[in-house]
């Protein structure tokens, strides 16, 4: 079973985007507590499964965020199931989960299912426009959103996604604040050294993805600033 409350720092890794064998031995041997797999778009079974293959080579905790129910891929450490707190189409929210738990609710390990509260503030994001994300006005919304995701649904993990853009440390701060209990995940934009340390100050797992592909060095530099 994982121990994601020790997780500090985190990468995901797209499997829809290309890393060499090298690139991705530095990732997994970073010192990274975690890795997720997870993305909006193109995933598939075949992909899924083959980036897990290659991450198995290393002792590194491996779950896989799920986003499209062709790609759950046993084998995985653990499952991160997404409940999109703003999402502006209600299809989204509980929709795809009840037709996952009609195809594979008998042969869910429970012990290793987490669901996150996922908050997306990106509206340029992929996953803001598949889901129709709804704009979160500021910080007090953005703690209203905390709360609905601890106090209301009691779930024990929260997602603030801002995918693709780097976020606004006050609205990340609020829902620090309405979320309190709940392990507070931030991703978004994350790809310097000063970056990662704010974003650490404040939720309690930073994840890192774009930058892997972009500058290794960068995305490596962010795992020290991270953990000290
Ligand atoms: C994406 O939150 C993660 O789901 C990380 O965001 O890719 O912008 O680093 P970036």
């Amino acid at each position: 079973m994982i121990d994601y409350r020790s997780w500090r720092h985190a990468f995901k890794l797209d499997p829809d985007k290309t890393i060499d064998d090298d690139a991705l031995e530095a990732i997994c041997e970073s010192g990274t507590d975690a890795i997720i797999v997870g993305g909006t778009l193109g995933i598939t079974f075949d992909n899924t499964l083959d980036l897990m293959a290659r991450i198995r080579r290393y002792a590194v905790p491996t779950v896989l965020e799920v986003s499209n129910l062709q790609a759950v891929v046993p084998g995985f450490d653990s499952y991160l199931i997404p409940l999109v707190l703003n999402a502006g189409d209600p299809d989204w929210i509980f929709a795809p989960h009840v037709a996952g738990l009609t195809a594979y609710g008998s042969y869910i390990h429970w012990e290793e299912i987490f669901t996150e509260g996922y908050l997306v503030l990106n509206p340029e994001s992929s996953v803001a426009k598949l889901t129709k994300a709804r704009p979160v006005a500021g910080p007090d919304e953005a703690k209203a959103y905390g709360q609905t995701a601890t106090k209301l649904l009691n779930l024990s993990m929260v997602y603030v996604e801002y995918s693709g853009t780097y976020g606004d440390p006050e609205v990340v701060r609020a829902i620090r604040k309405g979320a309190e209990g709940a392990h507070v995940f931030y991703g978004g934009g994350v790809k310097t050294v000063e970056q990662a340390k704010e974003m650490a100050a404040i939720a309690d797992t930073v994840v890192v993805g774009n930058v892997i592909y972009e500058d290794l060095d960068a995305a490596l530099a962010t795992v020290g600033a991270v953990k000290g």
